[in-house]
């Protein structure tokens, strides 16, 4: 049994910043994934993250032998639906989107989920996953069919998260969206941060060194960066 989560509380006690990578296997490119690993490992990243709105789950098996081959860091799962579980990870992010008010997202693959979890090894983190608006519609406000919360709604954002928190959930992920136009508000990474105790993720839109930067000053304790490095595998040496 891994323990995922203890090190990232331990790190967070620490102030040792964390950053994920996250791969989706529908966009990287397979045939040059040689390099991609060579640049992971040359990377300041903490954590692999897995998943996408659309991947079948023989893919993100295939991927992540292929990673673990190479790369010594921990793989988590960041599950778009049920399908995408993967006994070859090492933990799963068990997300409910508390920002939105579909049953099938707060519960029901919840439910589908669990008997399959419970056949695996996989260390499992319940995560309130809150959407936040971000200039577009992205791919988990369309699959998921729910509202991003508004931009300004800091107290809403807040209350969300701290219902999370209360409901047991023991990270809180604050994201924009794949590929979002506006990054997670400071305002509200900083709102959210002093006022819960467990870990904060922030992702979503993040596209530079200084985006990362700002996000940890302002209280996320690990950083999810997926389009950026997908789109330039150079992202972390410029
Ligand atoms: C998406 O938060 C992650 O779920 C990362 O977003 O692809 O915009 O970096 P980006």
């Amino acid at each position: 049994m891994t323990n995922i989560y203890n090190e990232i509380v331990q790190s967070k006690t620490e102030s040792k910043k964390l950053l994920a990578i996250l791969l989706d296997p529908d966009k990287i490119a397979w045939e040059n994934l040689d390099n991609l690993i060579l640049k992971i490992n040359q990377s300041p990243a903490t954590h692999i993250f897995i998943g996408g709105s659309l991947v079948e789950s023989h893919r993100i098996d295939e991927l992540i032998i292929r990673l673990k081959r190479k790369i010594n860091l921990p793989m988590v799962l960041f599950p778009g639906n049920p399908s995408q579980i993967s006994n070859e990870a090492d933990a799963i992010l068990f997300l409910s989107l508390l920002s939105g008010r579909n049953p099938e997202y707060l519960i029901e693959h919840q439910v589908k989920a669990a008997p399959v979890l419970r056949q695996t090894q996989l260390e499992i983190i319940p995560t309130a996953y809150l959407l936040i608006e971000s200039g577009s519609e992205t791919a988990v406000a369309r699959v998921s069919g729910t509202k991003p919360m508004d931009r300004t709604s800091l107290d809403l954002a807040l209350a969300t998260a701290m219902a999370g928190e209360m409901m047991g959930n023991k990270l809180v992920y604050l994201e924009a969206g794949s590929g979002a136009k506006q990054a997670v508000p400071l305002e509200m990474i900083e709102l959210v941060a002093q006022n819960i105790r467990i870990p904060l993720i922030v992702g979503g839109g993040i596209v530079d060194l200084q985006g990362i930067q700002n996000a940890y000053v302002a209280g996320a304790d690990l950083v999810v960066i997926g389009t950026a490095f997908e789109n330039n595998i150079n992202f972390f040496n410029e």
